[in-house]
């Protein structure tokens, strides 16, 4: 068949049809001996409960007191930054970083790395550097401090903070990024040649629900993936105020997806409804199989870098505040009774009218679970160039809740997206994507494809 006008009539043809289905039962373990520390708790499942540590404050009883009942991961705040580890080039400085691995060992807990690379609290010298001497400088950081750490590190964050805030689902500008765009999967290629056993992360902030940024992210992980970069988890910071994103969940659940652990790296919470969102956060995590941990950025509120918002989950003398039993109940709540099955189904459907001269064929990779979707759906140019595209999709039994890089004219029925002026151009052959999560069932989607 062969279709030349961008107005012809769109024939669906299935070209390839792929369903693997997952199943998984999560929550599992029976609460008949409820544990009475966050980190037991967690334990239960199999998850870990830690904290960030300031070197500082090791020496104040209450706080190392805490530290060692409650928790049993630890975050060094700032000591294995790299303006601490490495304060003159070449030279470097693990003492306060050691002594919080030490402190965290001794009390029979793991750690998590922070940070190998990141724009911020970079070393002076570092600040003044760009191009090939800067990324010789970043590469021999990253290989140092994972060499000396080498085989005590649950996870590094190998990268923070890399992506824009706002819509553009971008990298963020920084002495860094202008090495080349490269330079993240150099980072962890260098990570995992000097620190085989470590797991590798990526972490951010405002990226803990669906968004712009945090589907930015996504896409990076999932090219990655397909190219063989060496990540294995994705940290999501969740400094959040009242409420958690109603889509945390789904979010982090898309990014396990793509088969990579995820972790909620730095939590704390502002704002008269805290309880609240640390139990929604707790759950977020439970409900997402491969949700491997939960760390808070700090004991008690006066160790926030958040003054005065008192958003963590001990009071200024360490006693226990509402929230660290709306947390401890909800790592707890693992009732036999109440144990939820979710399933899981990755669906890739190809889905297409030829496309001719001047077309376009669009495919849609369906993740699904018990009542919603995230569906990513992959736009790709015929012979010609496009300078602008509509992608119709049926949407017979779901509602759009949220969508990314298209406007789209509605939320159910038949729903057309057209491109935004991002992606509008795309040349021969190449591809652009966008996607929408919905509550229902994503199944029958059927897009097709038309120039415009
Ligand atoms: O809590 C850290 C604070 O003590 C430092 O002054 C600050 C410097 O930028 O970094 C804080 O931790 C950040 C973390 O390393 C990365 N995500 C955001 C955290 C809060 O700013």
């Amino acid at each position: 068949m062969k279709l030349t006008s961008k107005s012809v009539a769109l024939v669906p043809i299935i070209v390839t049809v792929a369903t693997a289905a997952i199943g998984a039962t999560l929550i599992a373990p029976p609460a008949a001996n409820a544990a009475s520390t966050l980190g037991a708790a967690a334990a239960q499942s199999g998850r870990y409960y830690g904290t960030a540590v300031a070197a500082s404050k090791l020496g104040d009883s209450t706080y190392s007191n805490i530290l060692r009942t409650e928790f049993n991961m630890v975050t060094a705040e700032n000591e294995m930054k790299w303006d601490a580890t490495e304060p003159n080039r070449g030279q470097f400085n693990y003492s306060n970083g050691d002594r919080i691995l030490n402190t965290a060992v001794g009390n029979g807990s793991r750690v998590r790395g922070h940070a190998l690379l990141w724009y911020q609290q970079e070393p002076g010298w570092a600040q003044r550097m760009e191009g090939s001497d800067l990324r010789q400088a970043m590469m021999n950081h990253v290989t140092q401090v994972a060499t000396h750490y080498k085989g005590k590190i649950y996870a590094w964050d190998v990268v923070n903070e890399a992506f824009a805030d706002g819509n553009s689902g971008g990298r963020r500008d920084s002495n860094l990024q202008r090495t080349g765009n490269d330079w993240i999967e150099a980072a962890f290629r260098a990570a995992r040649a000097a620190d085989p056993a470590a797991k590798l992360c990526y972490n951010d902030y405002n990226t803990d629900g669906i968004n712009a940024k945090s589907t930015g992210v996504y896409n990076m992980v999932r090219d990655f993936k397909s190219r063989g970069v060496p990540i294995d988890c994705v940290g999501f910071q969740a400094h959040l105020t009242n409420n958690a994103p109603s889509d945390m969940r789904q979010n982090l659940q898309r990014f396990a997806d793509l088969g990579v652990d995820v972790q909620i790296t730095e939590l704390d919470i502002a704002g008269s409804n805290q309880a609240n969102a640390y139990a929604d956060v707790t759950r977020a995590c439970l409900a997402v199989t491969r949700c491997t941990g939960i760390t808070v950025w700090g004991i008690r509120d006066n160790d926030s870098w958040r003054t005065g918002e008192n958003p963590l989950l001990f009071t200024n003398s360490g006693a226990k505040k509402a929230a660290y039993n709306s947390v401890l109940a909800a790592l707890n709540s693992a009732d036999p009774g109440t144990t939820t099955t979710t399933t899981t189904t990755t669906t890739t459907t190809t889905t297409s009218n030829d496309p001719g001269t001047g077309g376009c064929t669009a495919t849609v990779s369906l993740n699904q679970w018990n009542e919603g979707f995230v569906a990513t759906i992959k736009v790709t140019a015929g012979s010609s160039a496009l300078s602008g595209w509509t992608v119709t999709t049926t949407l017979s039994s779901a509602t759009v809740t949220g969508s990314w890089s298209a406007n789209r004219s509605g939320n159910s029925g038949t729903v057309n997206w057209t491109n935004v002026d991002y992606n509008a151009s795309v040349p021969a052959g190449g591809s652009t994507e966008f996607g929408f999560q919905g509550s229902g069932s994503g199944s029958g989607l059927n897009p097709t494809c038309a120039a415009r």
